[in-house]
């Protein structure tokens, strides 16, 4: 058989070449060339089919489109790409096509009915059957009844072949117009429709399980249901997010571990909200019901030794299951706030994290994440387009995700009409080019073929698919909530809908798959486990004693790890640092700051940030410790001080000089984000927490961007230990520090983080040298503790003389939390507290000022706060010395709020507050009043206190001067 290819450089359009070479990654997208050349969306269908045809075998064409494939194949392969569209000069796009030929007509209704089938397809368990759409009514390709029995070639339909034109729509119907409806024809990778196609056409999308595998998915139904009604008759009101109408979840998930070992897949990462949690804890994880209904009890208190756990459709979940063939696959249920999807980037983060561990980090067949989504939150939550979109991405790929929507068709009392302006709850899918599987919920077996051919599809492509289970919430949100309030008609409805157990029941019966005794006595075998297990449960909580757990405290974070370097190390890493291949040409200013840094490693020059921080790195990876680094422009640093990456001038090859320090070290993983926050932390803290052992360091562009993603860092990072006791040694890097920059690009909100921090669950550092920086991010990499740190990094300081360190500091000493005045050591009769940049401008104004009586001293670490360090520098100084606290932060942000009581009260004295008045704006938006302002603030930190009668202890009074110009501008 004859068949003809053009090479794929000469298939591409020269507009995807150029595509394609800014972004290798996205060939895969690349349209079929045949369709990137033909404008006419019903001319594409007829050339597609006929195109295909004739690459299959060039004699089942009529001639003359033999002779024009034939021309277009050779011109695609001579011609060099231009940016014309050349079909219609060739006629490819002629309006005589669907007038003169009827085979032409049926090609277009096959490409009708693949794109919009499914919106006859019967998916809506409660609705009707939707009526016909004009679309694909016969007369639109202009056949009539009487053509329904002429015979037609019926093109790539199911294998080809002559068919009537009946049989061609009622193969058609069937495969996309029945309990499942697809949509697949927006994607733009060819090969993946032709598969999906074959995949379905074959089967004509209907399920073909054997007899035993028809029982299994029953019994997992039943056994979803009864766990429902066993809960809601012995827990009344209780709330649990029932499952019940959507059943199918439970027999989906079976299905999908059932079909895992073989398709290489070892291990199942889920993410989901409330709805149907319980259920799928105890029938798809094996949770045990003791352990359940324990946590349902009144008396029942969390099982952590310390913190303060969480309600229990919130609890995370791991175990190894066996399959029939008894086969083990390990599944994990990530714990989850309240937020629906924000737990979506921290299953793929996690994912990767484990391929990692498995070695499975080039096709990441091994782990696959599943999320499960509500319909109303899928469509409504932007986190959920931002996660799919770290999907292709080279530093945040996971091979892809199955989707599985329990579309109960509301949202808590919200009806679609008024929660999507999109037909489907699944619409940020289509915009990704994912296969989208609409599924009749109340057919669980067409649901279970299509989780089959989803995990197939993933396990082949790497790509992410949906499946959206159409089905119904049997009552109200929760447990303690009355639908008929809101929804009364549908309720009603929903009231007399038989169960999917019944359904299913009824099928397997008349099949003659089952009997009625047998579907008897798995209910009860189901129910007898249920009853001893809550027997259990009973006898256990009548054991438990409610206490309050003790507050997490963990005073080893205040315990000094030893993070020194020796010289000759440093020197070493100086030159690794700075050296690329001598066939590498790159620009000659980072040249310099590579030669730079090679010489500030050696001792010759002070260190900056960016040296401090690359000898940090580079001294954690020679000694075996993983880093991963990811932010936005982060390769090279948005202040373009770290140059991780170097590219030559003439290929725009990438050189990674810390990937190339040693043949033993560990991987350094150096990535630019796509501009997302809350993905892209939730991901990074995924992955912090299943590698516990590599730094994994999160870095904002600015650090007034971190709030973008604050439901990552209020529900996970701040307070997971507590809920769920899992933790993180996540780092976020966070620009911060007034330079008259403006309010949006001065202050990283230091005031929210501190307000998070209790119970030593994090640590909050604003270290102002680089040597504490390189002692700091050592500390965080090799301490046995694991708690995420927050640091607040420099802007302007990156480049500034004055922040620069010895290398001594580097061979010697460790993180230093408080930093006492490197001049005025003892005997101050005043003592100004601060944090980060406004030291330098405290630093000079005493310098200039020849001010011998004020020492500064510097809060690197602001939590927790190191009070013995502390107390121990200041009793060097007087004991009646005034303490002030200045920050370049408005009074109502930055330390302040955090620091005054507990300073005063560490103290036993008042702290005289110096800073901007308290302002809505973080900062003003003219450099000349910034700078007015920063001068004030630090001339009043400097000055005498005002008279007492005025003062109060925390309070700091007017400066009418430091307030006017901002107030006069309003
Ligand atoms: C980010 C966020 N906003 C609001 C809520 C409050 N809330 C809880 S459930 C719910 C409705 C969810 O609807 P859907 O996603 O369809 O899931 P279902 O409960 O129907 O399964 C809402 C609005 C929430 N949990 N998270
Ligand atoms: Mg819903």
């Amino acid at each position: 058989m004859a068949s003809s290819s053009a090479s794929p450089a000469s298939e591409k359009d020269p507009a995807l070449e150029i595509l394609d070479r800014l972004n290798p990654n996205r060939t895969s997208l690349s349209p079929s060339p045949a369709l990137g050349r033909i404008g006419h969306p019903g001319n594409t269908a007829f050339l597609e089919e006929l195109h295909e045809a004739w690459k299959t075998d060039p004699s089942s064409v009529d001639p003359t489109w033999r002779a024009f494939f034939e021309g277009f194949e050779l011109g695609c392969q001579l011609r060099p790409p231009t940016r014309s569209t050349p079909s219609t000069q060739n006629g490819g796009s002629s309006p005589e096509f669907g007038n003169v030929l009827p085979q032409a007509r049926i090609y277009n209704l096959l490409f009708a009915y693949r794109a919009l089938g499914h919106t006859l397809a019967h998916l809506d368990p409660l609705g009707l059957t939707p009526e016909e759409n004009s679309d694909l009514a016969l007369s639109t390709f202009r056949f009539t009844e009487a053509d329904l029995d002429s015979v037609f070639d019926s093109g790539t339909l199911g294998g080809g072949g002559p068919r009537t034109l009946r049989e061609i729509i009622s193969f058609l119907k069937q495969t996309y117009c029945d309990h499942i409806g697809v949509e697949f024809m927006h994607i733009m990778n060819f090969a993946i429709r032709r598969w999906l196609r074959d995949r379905m056409e074959r089967t004509r999308n209907q399920p073909s399980f054997s007899p035993a595998q028809q029982r299994r998915i029953l019994e997992k139904i039943i056994a979803a249901e009864s766990l429902e009604r066993f809960l809601h008759t012995r827990y009344v009101g209780q709330k649990r997010f029932s499952l019940e109408g959507g059943e199918t979840l439970i027999a989906v998930l079976d299905t999908l571990i059932e079909s895992c070992p073989s398709l290489g897949v070892n291990e199942v990462v889920i993410g989901m909200a409330h709805r149907g949690r319980l259920n799928v804890l105890v029938n798809t994880l094996g949770k045990s019901r003791r352990k359940l209904f324990t946590e349902f009890h009144e008396n029942y208190v969390p099982e952590t030794v310390l913190g303060d756990g969480d309600v229990k459709y919130h609890l995370g979940y791991e175990n190894e299951v066996t399959t029939s063939h008894g086969e083990k696959i390990r599944l994990s249920l990530a714990p989850n706030p309240s937020h629906l999807e924000a737990v979506n980037p921290v299953v793929e983060g996690k994912t990767r994290a484990r391929q990692r561990l498995r070695d499975d980090t080039v096709k990441r067949e091994k782990v696959v994440p599943v999320l499960i989504h509500g319909d109303g939150a899928f469509i409504g939550q932007g986190i959920v387009a931002e996660t799919i979109n770290l999907s292709r991405l080279e530093g945040y790929r996971t091979g892809g995700t199955i989707h599985i929507i329990v579309n109960n068709q509301i949202a808590f009392t919200t009806l679609p009409d008024d929660s999507r302006s999109t037909r489907y709850c699944t619409a940020p899918g289509k915009a990704f080019g994912l296969p989208i599987f609409h599924v009749n919920g109340d057919d669980p077996l067409a649901a279970a073929a299509i989780i089959q051919l989803a995990l197939e599809f993933r396990q082949k492509f790497h790509e992410d698919i949906i499946l959206d289970i159409v089905c119904y919430r049997r009552h109200g949100h929760n447990e303690g909530d009355e639908p008929n309030f809101t929804q009364p008609t549908l309720y009603s409805e929903i009231d007399s809908h038989p169960p999917v157990s019944r359904l299913l029941s009824r099928r397997l019966l008349d099949a003659g798959l089952i009997t009625e005794e047998e579907i008897q006595k798995i209910r009860s075998q189901i129910n007898t486990v249920s009853e001893e297990a809550l027997q259990e449960s009973r006898q256990a909580v009548s054991k438990i004693q409610p206490r309050i757990h003790p507050p997490l405290s963990c005073p080893e974070l205040l315990q000094e790890t030893s993070t020194a370097v020796p010289a000759k190390k440093i020197a070493e890493l100086g030159i690794s640092i700075s050296t690329i291949p001598s066939d590498f040409q790159i620009n000659n200013k980072i040249r310099k700051v590579l030669d730079a840094r090679c010489s500030m490693a050696a001792g010759k020059t002070p260190l900056d940030w960016g040296c401090a921080e690359h000898l940090a790195f580079a001294s954690l990876l020679t000694s075996g410790t993983p880093i991963r680094l990811s932010g936005q422009d982060s390769r090279r640093g948005t202040f373009s001080h770290r140059h991780s990456a170097v590219y030559d001038l003439r290929t725009r090859a990438r050189y990674i000089p810390l990937k190339n320090l040693s043949k033993s070290q560990a991987s350094f993983c150096v990535y630019n984000s796509p501009l997302s926050e809350a993905a892209v932390l939730g991901f990074d803290y995924g992955y912090s927490l299943d590698c516990p052992d590599m730094l994994v360091i999160w870095e904002a562009q600015f650090g007034d961007f971190a709030n973008g993603a604050q439901t990552q860092i209020d529900q996970y990072i701040s307070s997971s230990e507590s809920k769920w006791g899992t933790t993180s040694r996540l780092t976020l890097l966070l620009p911060h520090g007034y330079h008259g920059q403006g309010p949006e690009h001065s202050s990283a909100r230091l005031e929210r983080f501190l307000q998070l921090c209790a119970e030593d669950n994090m640590a909050v550092t604003y270290p102002t040298t680089p040597a504490n920086y390189f002692h700091l991010i050592r500390r965080q990499a090799l301490r046995k503790i694991i708690k995420p740190l927050i640091v607040l990094t420099p802007k302007g300081l990156l480049r500034d003389s004055r922040a620069t360190s010895p290398v001594s500091d580097l061979t010697q000493g460790s993180f230093q939390e408080i930093l006492p005045d490197p001049s005025i050591s003892k005997g101050a009769r005043r003592i100004i507290l601060c944090s980060g940049k406004v030291f330098y401008d405290l630093q000079d104004f005493q310098t200039k000022n020849k001010i011998s009586d004020t020492a500064v001293l510097r809060l690197e670490q602001l939590y927790p706060l190191h009070a013995k360090k502390l107390t121990d520098i200041l009793s060097r100084h007087s004991p009646d010395a005034e303490i002030i606290w200045c920050q370049e932060e408005s009074e109502n942000m930055g330390a302040w709020s955090h620091l005054a009581l507990r300073l005063s009260t560490l103290l036993g004295k008042p702290i005289r507050y110096v800073g901007r008045d308290a302002s809505s704006s973080p900062a003003t938006g003219s450099l000349v009043i910034h700078n007015m302002e920063q001068n004030q603030l630090v001339q009043e930190a400097f000055a005498s206190a005002p008279s007492p009668s005025s003062s109060q202890p925390t309070n700091r009074s007017k400066k009418p001067t430091l307030t006017t110009p901002r107030k006069k501008k309003k």
